[in-house]
């Protein structure tokens, strides 16, 4: 997510020795200046970074410890507003508010489906969405969709008037016990009075926790510029980044906190509502070190994994039983963890596998369709035996699933030696084995950049 700025980072480092002079010094901050610069990380914003660690550097004497540890001070001054929450809080009243505001296609609707998410896997909230965009038909129907896709309620009403949804929608908040109640709004292509007087009177209703600007990465310092408009004529208390998974650059991220002086909360980096990062400073900084996020990561997979499943799927797997239904299962529970890309940027040394993964989508690679079609033309009896598979029934399955028998006997072939390994993984010493392999790919642990 942040491999560009990543890189910058490393690039610079690299210019400097353990002891080194001050020329060495001045190469990196060069070099840094004129990556963040490319990264589209605003002027003022740069050069206010490399001053302090340029200045940092040289009182602690100069040497990469002491250039590392000013450059990751210096992040985390840069992307901390004092006093701000860290991630999502909630009000000591429930329910908790939030109203989502922004231009016209900058992803409010998908974000607010995303927080609705978030809070209800992750933080096991009750969750409401009202539907306050009453502009186009297809608003509505698009948050109908998308809520009832990931089961939450909606309030919705194609003939009321914002303020009137939102009055409606907060009762039975109130009366039903709901802990969160987002709310959708309209946009519009510019800022103009109307949008801004129905928003400000929705606000008034509403008497939101929290206002959270939707700016579009892919805007650029566009997106800045906005959130500041927002800022001033409506009040916001926090930005979420969307469609950061189109910005290659990513230097809005790092400097968007600074010039608009509210605090970056979300960052949507993909269509799918599992894709939605919370933006924690020291988190944040920890992945643009190259260090992975294993805080985040440990958090999503306790949300995602139901700890009586996973040790029923322990089991089985030690008896070497896991079937085609456990394969299914495993694979709606990755799901939940958001992409690939994501999930490997969050692993200590790991950073530099997300670029080359890319934008791989494992749910919807050919391999795992043709899995899924073979799957989808078995059995029960098959799906929970996969021994019971004789030439007879995978010619059947193969004509099914619309594949030659070869492509099925290989499919079958993978998924007999994945799970030998798995449950010589499981035995004895198998977490050693294990451990052994992480440890070769983090290549000792601890910043990377060493
Ligand atoms: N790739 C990517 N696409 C996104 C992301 N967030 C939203 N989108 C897409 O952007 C488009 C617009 O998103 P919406 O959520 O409808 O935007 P909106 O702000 O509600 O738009 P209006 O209601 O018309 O003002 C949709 O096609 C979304 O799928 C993201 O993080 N990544
Ligand atoms: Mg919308």
């Amino acid at each position: 997510m942040f491999d560009t700025l990543t890189d910058s980072f490393k690039n610079a480092i690299g210019k400097i020795r353990f002891q080194d002079d001050e020329k060495a010094l001045k190469k990196a901050t060069a070099e840094l200046k004129k990556s963040l610069l490319k990264a589209d990380v605003h002027h003022k914003v740069v050069k206010e970074l490399i001053n302090t660690v340029e200045l940092d550097t040289k009182k602690n004497g100069i040497g990469k410890e002491q250039f590392l540890r000013a450059l990751q001070t210096e992040l985390t001054h840069l992307l901390t507003i004092p006093g701000a929450p860290k991630g999502f809080t909630f009000a000591s009243n429930p329910p908790t508010v939030v109203l989502m505001i922004g231009l016209q296609g900058s992803g409010k609707t998908t974000t607010t489906g995303k927080l609705a998410y978030f809070l209800k896997e992750q933080k096991k909230k009750k969750v409401m969405v009202i539907a306050a965009d009453l502009q186009r038909l297809a608003a509505v129907e698009q948050l109908r969709q998308i809520t009832a896709q990931i089961d939450v309620t909606l309030v919705a009403d194609e003939h009321a008037k914002p303020v009137e949804i939102v009055k409606t929608g907060l009762e039975k908040a109130k009366k039903e016990l709901y802990d969160v109640v987002l709310i959708d709004t309209a946009g519009r292509l510019a800022i103009d009075e109307e949008l801004m007087d129905e928003l400000a009177e929705v606000k008034k209703v509403a008497q939101p926790d929290e206002l959270f600007y939707v700016a579009d990465a892919m805007t650029g310092q566009d997106a800045v510029r906005t959130a500041q408009t927002f800022k001033e004529k409506i009040g916001i208390t926090g930005v979420v980044l969307s469609k950061f998974d189109g910005d290659s650059k990513g230097g809005i991220a790092l400097g968007l906190t600074e010039q608009v002086g509210v605090p970056l909360r979300f960052i949507g980096a993909g269509e799918k509502m599992p894709d939605l990062e919370q933006f924690i400073p020291d988190r944040i900084v920890s992945r643009l070190m190259g260090a992975g996020d294993v805080e985040s990561l440990a958090e999503k997979a306790a949300a995602a994994i139901d700890p009586k499943e996973a040790k029923k799927f322990t089991q089985k797997i030690k008896k070497g039983q896991f079937n085609f239904n456990d394969f299914l299962a495993q694979m709606e529970q990755m799901k939940k963890l958001g992409s690939m890309k994501s999930i490997m940027g969050m692993i200590p040394g790991m950073s530099g596998l997300a670029k080359q993964i890319g934008d791989m989508d494992l749910e919807n690679s050919q391999e795992m369709k043709m899995i899924k079609a073979m799957i989808s033309s078995m059995t029960p009896k098959e799906r929970e035996n996969p021994d019971l598979l004789n030439n007879t029934r995978k010619r059947r399955i193969a004509a099914g699933a619309g594949l030659d028998q070869m492509q099925v006997n290989r499919v079958l072939k993978q998924f007999k030696n994945a799970s030998l390994m798995a449950k010589k993984l499981s035995g004895k010493g198998g977490m050693k084995q294990m451990q052994d392999l992480m440890k070769q790919m983090q290549g000792g642990g601890g910043l990377p950049f060493r």
